[in-house]
């Protein structure tokens, strides 16, 4: 029986989608791979089909225009949810999370955790290619928001995760509106916020190779801007 749904979102992702999918099939052989493409105009979705064609693990969900990471998330754990996977996720195409990782994060969810997370910032994590004020701006991000979220994960802004798909189904996914980061950050937080287990399992990030980033800096300023407010509305309701 297949469990595990492995999600691709792909933007212009052309010159690492097939390597990232190759590597996603050796390491976990077992599940299947749902690339979730917005019309990217490098030939990335055309690409992700010819791959769905020659293997039947492989599906592709079209998209008609570029409209965000936590959106294309989004359509993909309703596939998850739909389907009746137990487990769904989350991984860049671009090759900055290694697929020989979900080995030891699966195992962790099958130990209980509803979430398991590829952690930068635990020890034994890394980031590898990244300069000193990426590496600041993703610290200081993940101090803030625990402090201002009283949140324990270390790493919570991070891509790389495996979500029990209960977990997801206790979320009202419908409510989700961030993006990006952020996107990250709240799905985390109402879990960990609901009682959820959480596990951080430390990978090294490596930096993309080829393509270009599709983040930019009003993904930061929506982070901050949305975990101040999550936590000034957490602490009046904490108050009253
Ligand atoms: N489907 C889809 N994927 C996206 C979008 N934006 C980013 N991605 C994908 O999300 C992953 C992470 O994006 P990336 O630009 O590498 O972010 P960074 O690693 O934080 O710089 C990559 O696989 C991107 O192709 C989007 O709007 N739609
Ligand atoms: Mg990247």
């Amino acid at each position: 029986m297949t469990e595990m749904l492995v999600i691709v979102p792909t933007y212009n992702e052309i010159e690492s989608l097939e390597t990232l999918v190759g590597r996603v099939r050796q390491s976990v052989p077992e599940a299947d791979i749902l690339v979730v493409d917005d019309a990217s105009p490098d030939g990335t979705g055309k690409l992700a089909d010819r791959l769905a064609a020659a293997d039947p693990a492989i599906r592709v969900l079209h998209r008609a225009a570029k409209d965000g990471l936590g959106k294309a998330y989004l359509a993909g754990f309703d596939v998850a949810i739909a389907r009746g996977y137990r487990y769904a996720v989350e991984i860049d195409a671009d090759g900055s999370h290694d697929p020989a990782e979900l080995p030891a994060m699966l195992a962790l969810a099958e130990d209980g955790a509803d979430l398991v997370i590829g952690s930068r910032w635990v020890p034994g994590g890394a980031v590898r290619n990244w300069p000193w004020f990426r590496k600041a701006i993703s610290r200081a991000g993940n101090t803030y928001s625990r402090v201002v979220l009283r949140s324990r994960i270390q790493d919570i802004t991070a891509g790389f995760r495996v979500f029990r798909v209960s977990a997801l189904r206790d979320l009202d996914l419908s409510q989700i509106a961030s993006q990006g980061y952020c996107f990250q950050v709240e799905l985390a937080w109402r879990l960990e916020r609901t009682g959820h287990r959480i596990a951080e399992h430390p990978i090294t990030f490596v930096e993309r190779a080829t393509g270009r980033s599709k983040m930019h800096s009003g993904i930061v300023l929506e982070a901050l801007l949305r975990v101040t407010a999550w936590g000034i509305a957490a602490t009046v309701r904490g108050r009253s």
